[in-house]
């Protein structure tokens, strides 16, 4: 009887843990689309913040090609799963907000981050730093790379990602609000490439046989920097016109080093995927209020009326400090 009750004892404990286990905090970081190293960093910054808190598991996932449609079916399958969070970069401000309110019916806690859904659809939203200084600095560093070719002013244009990219447009508004202090740049054009390199490569060359004076492609888009790099050097333009914008040292030091790009800037795709995930358990934990989130080691971010909130500040990279941060991210 005794040695019964004692295997009863074990099942149960057994039992036990794996209902513990199975109570993990599971939270979708839904990106805009597979195979961006930007997001592939914010992953590691998400599994770093899942390892510290210990009962967090994180399902990474996102469409092939950056769109909303790829998104929606992403989520449905989360909501499926009944996972506890949602932490998404949206490829649509509104589109989204339909099946993410379906999924925070169901309970589960949304947040947006890098690039927001409309406030219906999620609870938080993390900028990566505030829009404004985002905007500016990008004009800043067309300003400087102007400087670089030696002309006195110039055509300027942009290669951004998707047209409909929540991020992306806001960060061109803002731009669009400091260029008229800035009369030497003349901003000629707005293309999209929409985060792919092949259309973002085609899109840079049409810009430099269209625009023969253009002396600076601003693209705040990782891939789209990176791309527009490539095609500047391949149609031996490296000199006359410059890359700047948004993107990853490890992806652009090749760059710098040949000149195409002068400089360039990014905050810590890291970190932004770790504060998602912190956000997101704080959601989940119920521990999260009106006005102030947790990050984690980034400390505590507070909300405006919206539940917008933003991280830090971006940071330039040149060719004095690029190699150094290659091997982060
Ligand atoms: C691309 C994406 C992302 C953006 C970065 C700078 O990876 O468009 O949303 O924040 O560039």
């Amino acid at each position: 009887m005794k040695n019964v009750m004692k295997s009863t004892l074990i099942i149960m404990t057994v039992l036990a843990t794996g209902i513990a286990q199975a109570a993990e905090i599971r939270v979708g970081l839904v990106v805009k689309s597979l195979g961006n190293g930007f997001f592939e960093a914010a992953h590691e910054g998400a599994k770093e913040a899942a390892a510290e808190l210990g009962d967090v598991s994180i399902i990474y996932t996102g469409p092939v090609t950056p769109t909303a449609e790829g998104q929606i079916e992403i989520i449905n399958s989360l909501i499926a799963q009944r996972v506890d969070a949602i932490a998404i970069s949206a490829n649509d401000t509104d589109a989204l907000v339909p099946v993410l309110r379906r999924a925070q019916q169901r309970g589960i806690k949304v947040v947006s981050f890098d690039s927001g859904v409309a406030p219906a659809g999620r609870a938080v939203h993390l900028n990566p730093s505030s829009n404004e200084l985002i905007g500016q600095m990008n004009v800043e560093l067309a300003e400087v790379a102007l400087q670089v070719t030696g002309s006195k002013k110039g055509d300027i244009a942009v290669l951004s990602a998707t047209p409909t990219a929540t991020n992306q447009n806001i960060w061109i508004e803002e731009m669009q609000k400091v260029l008229p202090q800035y009369p030497d740049l003349n901003l000629v054009s707005i293309v999209y490439g929409d985060d792919l390199a092949d259309k973002s490569y085609r899109e840079t060359q049409g810009l430099i046989n269209s625009y023969p004076d253009l002396k600076v492609i601003v693209a705040p888009t990782s891939v789209g920097i990176v791309a527009a790099a490539q095609a500047v050097k391949d149609m031996n333009k490296t000199g006359d016109v410059y890359v700047t914008g948004l993107g990853l040292p490890s992806e652009l030091a090749g760059h710098v080093d040949s000149g195409v790009v002068n400089s360039f800037a990014i905050w810590n795709p890291i970190d932004l995927g770790y504060a998602a995930t912190m956000i997101s358990y704080d959601l989940v934990k119920g521990t999260a209020t009106e006005t102030e989130v947790d990050m984690g080691r980034l400390g505590r971010a507070t909300l405006d009326a919206e539940g917008n909130a933003a991280m830090a500040a971006p940071f330039v990279y040149d060719s004095s400090n690029v190699k150094k941060f290659a091997s982060i991210f």
